[in-house]
């Protein structure tokens, strides 16, 4: 099967919520040695694209989301143990604390910046979602974290991120953390706005801009 068959199998699974198809379409692009990230963006992450679209035009509702989300995990138990084995370097490239924001339980986007981040030598500490304020605050210094990475989806979650750097500030830490943040509804205009130290809008992106903000730091 071509590389094209296959990402499109893979999108209409995920808007079919068919896993069966997920999981057999994710080992042909394993056997056709497709790299897992190219086929999380250039399959998977479309098929999601195309349900939250109908979503937002009333088209489809909640269980449609969620066995979308499901089906595309599905896939990412077959996609994950390559991504992890394409793990090369073993020197400390820095600690990462991420999570999604509070009031957010979008995490597919997040373990994969998280996944991705380790796989380049990164050590992560991942909160999960719906994660407070001060749990960032507190984890990120218990972790010795260089970086804070927030996860947002929704636009009415986005200001947790700029609460996130307020709270730094007034606790006169935010010297010892780059934030970086990410997520659909985020801009790298919204990122200058609330004064994070970088934005990104793929996973791939995070680990430049994580590479990039720890040059910086020696
Ligand atoms: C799957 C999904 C769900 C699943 C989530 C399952 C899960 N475990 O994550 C479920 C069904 C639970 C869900 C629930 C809801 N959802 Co929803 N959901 C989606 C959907 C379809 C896909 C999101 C996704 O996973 N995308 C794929 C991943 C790979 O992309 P990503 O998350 O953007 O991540 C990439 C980048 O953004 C970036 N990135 C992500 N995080 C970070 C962090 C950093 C630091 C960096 C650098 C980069 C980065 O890298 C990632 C990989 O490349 C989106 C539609 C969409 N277009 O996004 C709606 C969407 C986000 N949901 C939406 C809504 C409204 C909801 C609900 C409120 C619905 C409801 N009525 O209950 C609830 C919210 C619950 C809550 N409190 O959070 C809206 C939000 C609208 C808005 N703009 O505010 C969307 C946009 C749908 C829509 N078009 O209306 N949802």
């Amino acid at each position: 099967m071509d590389k094209d068959t296959i990402f499109k199998n893979l999108e209409t699974a995920i808007v079919d919520g068919d896993e069966d198809k997920a999981r057999e379409n994710a080992k042909e692009a394993l056997q056709a040695k497709i790299d897992p990230l190219e086929v999380v963006e250039q399959g998977l992450s479309k098929g999601l694209a195309i349900v939250g679209d109908r979503f937002e035009k009333g088209e489809a509702y909640l269980p449609e989301l969620m066995m979308a989300a499901d089906t595309f995990n599905a896939a990412m138990e077959v996609l994950k143990p390559e991504m992890e084995a394409q793990k090369k370097e073993i020197t400390k490239a820095g600690t990462v604390l991420i999570g999604t924001v509070k009031g957010d339980v979008h995490d597919i986007g997040k373990n994969i910046v998280a996944t991705v981040l380790e796989t380049h030598g990164f050590t992560v500490v991942d909160l999960g979602v719906d994660v407070p304020i001060l749990n960032f605050v507190e984890q990120a210094e218990k972790a010795n974290a260089d970086v804070i990475a927030l996860s947002s989806l929704m636009t009415n979650t986005t200001p947790e991120q700029r609460n996130v750097i307020e709270t730094l500030m007034q606790r006169n830490v935010r010297d010892r953390y780059f934030v970086i943040i990410g997520g659909g509804p985020v801009t790298q205009d919204w990122a200058n706005e609330i004064g994070a130290d970088g934005y990104g809008q793929t996973a791939m992106d995070a680990v430049g801009l994580v590479r990039k903000l720890m040059s910086q730091r020696k």
